[in-house]
């Protein structure tokens, strides 16, 4: 039964535009926005009206890195898709992106199906798939064709982990030629790991054995080399080029070098770069490794020039890489040995409420917020408009939020399923309010509402910015 709802009264953002207006959702579909008190939106009549005033009313986040459920360092990531996609659904997210990994010696089509799978039937919102190559052969470059044909546009590459995701150049320039070919854009995990063993191996040599070190070994240079590297690389294969999770400044001024030639390369950065640093990965007692990931948090100088990146638009798009790992029975694999940690952070639930504060810290504009948690990340992915924004005939993803409330971000009352917070005692201003994906109230007044099996696998477009 398809529900008319309005929402009224409340200030409407999106990447584009702030109005005051009313939204009228039919079949899980924006139907009309119009001014709020114009005689257009006095006459419409629904089956459900929810006041909006005194809140935004913002397109659901689309998070375009996260990786529920994967196995990593001989564990798994610790929420499923039920408990990450709900986690997600809290903290204002309607759209995720996984990575469906392919292991070495298999096929994609074998990786992928296995990640249908564990998403099916389990997601509270909206959800599709980048596919990681983890073994590039004559096989695999045929059936990244076949994956662009089915909505999986996207392909991640390693420089970084030898012997497990690791690419060498060579099959990282056929894989950049076929997505030339066919449309597919390259993510590309952008740190020299060949390197970066042997520091490992010489710290762990002098006995430098602590979390702190992960962020000495895999070095800013590192970072910066493989970035320029990859750049290079897309050129010579006339392809786009994804940075993901840049973190230090060098890497962002390759980008920004790269992108001063008009060459079509794009960068994410994560919140746990913009917020937290290695004073983190230096707490005592081993509560450093709760922020070992990878690339590793830098010196907090960094973060400055990934804000400015933000707003030169040199960076594009804010994503998770949300990859928990609790610190008991997980983290603690690495107690000896830093690389033993599971490298990833937890945070798909706190990305919108951080930005959010980064308006309110003056780093990013009020648009810009929504811009790079929403809008960029679903035209990046071939989701626009159905995701990514308000407007007649895009997916009722939709948010309520309130700029005011206050918040204490807390493992004790988050609802990821990972026994601590990155995040855990700060404070915040704003708060998401309610949450409604293709027109169901997923969250309803900070209650949750929603199901696992609403959310639905979506098959994604080439990248719009091409
Ligand atoms: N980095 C992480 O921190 N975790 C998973 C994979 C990755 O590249
Ligand atoms: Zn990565
Ligand atoms: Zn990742």
């Amino acid at each position: 039964m398809s529900i008319r709802t309005l929402i009224r009264g409340g200030l409407v953002v999106t990447a584009a535009d702030e109005l005051h207006a009313d939204v009228l959702i039919e079949d899980g579909r924006v139907a009309a926005l119009a001014a709020h008190g114009s005689a257009a939106a006095e006459v419409w009549t629904a089956d459900r009206t929810i006041d909006a005033s005194g809140k935004y009313v913002i397109p659901g986040g689309v998070d375009a890195h996260t990786h529920m459920e994967l196995p990593f360092g001989g564990t798994a990531a610790s929420d499923t898709f039920e408990t990450g996609t709900r986690a997600a659904a809290w903290g204002g997210t309607t759209t995720i992106v996984d990575f469906a990994v392919q292991s070495v010696g298999h096929a994609l089509r074998e990786g992928l199906d296995t990640w249908y799978d564990k998403a099916d039937g389990n997601c509270a919102i909206d959800y599709a798939f980048h596919m990681i190559l983890s073994d590039v052969n004559e096989g695999t470059l045929k059936e990244m064709d076949l994956l662009v044909g089915e909505g999986v546009t996207s392909f991640k590459l390693f420089m970084a982990y030898p012997g497990v995701f690791y690419s060498d150049d060579g099959q990282i320039l056929r894989a950049m030629q076929r997505a030339s070919g066919n449309g597919g854009l390259i993510m590309m995990h952008a740190e020299n790991g060949i390197a970066i063993d042997v520091l490992v191996e010489q710290a762990l040599a002098r006995g430098e054995t602590d979390p702190r070190h992960h962020g000495e070994v895999r070095k800013v240079l590192l970072e910066a080399e493989a970035t320029h590297r990859a750049i290079q690389l897309a050129r010579v294969a006339g392809s786009p080029l994804y940075v993901v999770h840049v973190s230090a400044e060098e890497a962002v001024a390759e980008l920004a070098a790269a992108r001063d030639k008009g060459l079509p390369v794009f960068g994410e950065t994560c919140p746990q770069y913009l917020f937290l640093s290695t004073d983190n990965l230096a707490e005592p007692d081993f509560q450093g490794a709760k922020y070992v990931c990878s690339t590793p948090l830098r010196p907090r100088e960094h973060q400055a020039a990934l804000w400015r990146g933000l707003r030169t638009n040199d960076l594009q798009v804010v994503s998770t890489d949300h990859c928990p790992f609790c610190f008991r029975g997980q983290k603690e694999l690495g107690r000896g040995d830093f690389s033993k940690i599971p490298n990833g952070l937890p945070g798909v639930e706190n990305r919108m409420d951080l930005l959010h504060q980064a308006v309110l810290d003056g780093h990013i504009s009020r648009r810009r917020w929504i811009e790079i948690a929403c809008a960029s990340p679903a035209r990046m992915f071939g989701l626009y408009p159905q995701k990514g924004t308000i407007a007649p005939g895009s997916d009722a993803d939709i948010v309520l939020y309130d700029p005011h409330a206050e918040q204490v971000i807390s493992a004790e009352t988050h609802h990821m399923n990972v026994d601590y917070s990155a995040y855990e005692g700060k404070r915040i201003t704003g708060r998401v309010d309610t949450v409604l994906s293709r027109g169901e109230l997923v969250i309803d007044r900070r209650e949750f509402t929603g199901r696992a099996g609403h959310g639905v696998y979506i098959p994604r477009s080439t990248c719009q910015y091409l």
